[in-house]
C-alpha cells in the first residue's frame, strides 16, 4: 500500500512539477511557433504515458501484493497483449517523430526573398558579415584569413569589397524580413543558439551550415554558443538586436565595408602600430578572455600588464615584456602565470602581427 501511494505521489508531483514550474519559455520573437508546438506534442504524449504507467504500477503493486491464499501465474507469452503493446508503441513514436520532420523541412528551405548574414564563430566570439550593396557575400578561403582579413575574403573577388564587417558580437536584424544566416567555424565546434527564435545550428569548421528565420519582434535577445566549445564557452556571447527597417538602415550605413575597414588598417599600418594591435586583437577574438579594463577573466587582463613582473605557476617569477608577450601568443604553455589554467589555444600570427599587439598592450600600460 505504502509503496503503491508514495508511485502515485511520485506521478502527481512530476505533473506538478512540470505545469507550476517557473521556467517555461520566453516570449517568442520569430516565425518559428511550430518548434514550440512539436515540443507540445512530445509534452503531451510522454505526459499522457508516464501518467498512465504511473497509475499502472500503483495498481499492480496494490491489487497483486502478497496475501494468504493467492499464488502467482506463470503466463510467459500473450501475443494479443504484445501485439498492442506494438502498434501503441509505434504509434506512439511516430506520432513523436513526424511533425519534427515537417518543422525541419521548413527550417532549412529559404524563401526566396530572404536577406543573408553570415555569422563566423571562433574561441570565444561572433563575428558577422552582411553580403553590402550588390547583396552577394564575397567568396573566402579558410588560408586568406589575417589580422585585417578576419573573415578570409577572396581579395580577386569583386562581391567581397563591399562586403560589411561586423565585429562586435552584436547582430542587427530588421524586422519581419525573412534571413537566412550562414555558419562558419575557425576552429572548433560551436553552435549558434538564440532561445527567444526558438532557432539554434551547429557550426562545423570546413563547413557552412544554414536555417532562415523572420524575426517577428523588436527588441534585444542573447545570442549564446550551446555546444562546449572550450574553457571560455560560457562566456561566447552575444546579442542580436531587431530594428524597425529604417533604423536596420541606419545602422548598416553606418557601419563599414571591407575596402574602408583594409584601407583604415593600411594607414594605421603606417602610423599606429598599437591601433593596429587593437584590430588583431578583435579580429583574433583575444578580448574574449582578455579584458583591457582590469576586470578579471580567463586569462589576465591587458590593463597595466606590459612592464609588470608575474609569478609563474612553478614559482618562479618573470618580467612581461615584449619577447614573453609573444611567446605567451605563440606559444601560451611554455609559462603559465600562477592562478590561470594552461587554456589558451597558440596563435599563428605573423612578426609584424606580434608587433602590433604587443605595441597595443603596451599601449594599455
Ligand atoms: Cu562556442
Amino acid at each position: 500500500m505504502r509503496i503503491a501511494i508514495a508511485l502515485l505521489l511520485v506521478g502527481v508531483g512530476t505533473l506538478l512539477f512540470h505545469f507550476l514550474s517557473p521556467w517555461w519559455w520566453t516570449p517568442i520573437a520569430s516565425n518559428w511557433g511550430v518548434f514550440d508546438q512539436t515540443i507540445l506534442i512530445t509534452f503531451v504524449i510522454t505526459g499522457v504515458v508516464f501518467t498512465v504507467i504511473m497509475l499502472f504500477l500503483a495498481y499492480s503493486v496494490y491489487t497483486y501484493r502478497n496475501r494468504e491464499g493467492h499464488t502467482a501465474v506463470y503466463e510467459p507469452e500473450s501475443k494479443k497483449l504484445e501485439l498492442w503493446l506494438s502498434l501503441g508503441t509505434a504509434v506512439g513514436v511516430i506520432a513523436l517523430l513526424t511533425p519534427g520532420l515537417f518543422a525541419w523541412a521548413s527550417y532549412v528551405t529559404v524563401p526566396e526573398d530572404a536577406a543573408q548574414v553570415e555569422v563566423v564563430g571562433q574561441q570565444w566570439t561572433w563575428n558577422y558579415r552582411y553580403p553590402g550593396a550588390d547583396g552577394v557575400l564575397g567568396t573566402t578561403k579558410i588560408t586568406n584569413i589575417t589580422g585585417d582579413n578576419p573573415f578570409g575574403i577572396d581579395l580577386d573577388d569583386p562581391f567581397g569589397a563591399d562586403d560589411i564587417l561586423i565585429a562586435n558580437n552584436e547582430l542587427h536584424m530588421e524586422l519581419d524580413q525573412p534571413i537566412k544566416l550562414l555558419f562558419r567555424s575557425k576552429d572548433v565546434l560551436h553552435n549558434f543558439y538564440v532561445p527567444h527564435f526558438r532557432a539554434k545550428m551547429d557550426m562545423v569548421p570546413g563547413m557552412v551550415t544554414f536555417f532562415w528565420m523572420t524575426p517577428t519582434r523588436t527588441g534585444k535577445f542573447e545570442v549564446l554558443c550551446a555546444e562546449l566549445c572550450g574553457t571560455g564557452h560560457y562566456n561566447m556571447r552575444g546579442h542580436v538586436v531587431v530594428d524597425e527597417p529604417e533604423d536596420f538602415r541606419i545602422w548598416l550605413a553606418e557601419q563599414s565595408t571591407f575596402v574602408e575597414t583594409l584601407a583604415a588598417a593600411g594607414i594605421s599600418t603606417g602610423n599606429d602600430l598599437a591601433d593596429q594591435g587593437r584590430d588583431i586583437a578583435q579580429s583574433r577574438g583575444c578580448m574574449g578572455c582578455h579584458s583591457i579594463d582590469g576586470s578579471a577573466g580567463v586569462g589576465p587582463s591587458w590593463l597595466a600588464l606590459y612592464g609588470k613582473t608575474e609569478t609563474l605557476d612553478g614559482g618562479d617569477t618573470v618580467l612581461v615584456d615584449a619577447e614573453f608577450l609573444k611567446t605567451s601568443i605563440t606559444d601560451p604553455n611554455a609559462a603559465i602565470v600562477d592562478g590561470y589554467a594552461p587554456s589558451m589555444p597558440p596563435y599563428d600570427l605573423t612578426e609584424e602581427e606580434l608587433d602590433a599587439l604587443v605595441a597595443y598592450i603596451r599601449s594599455l600600460s
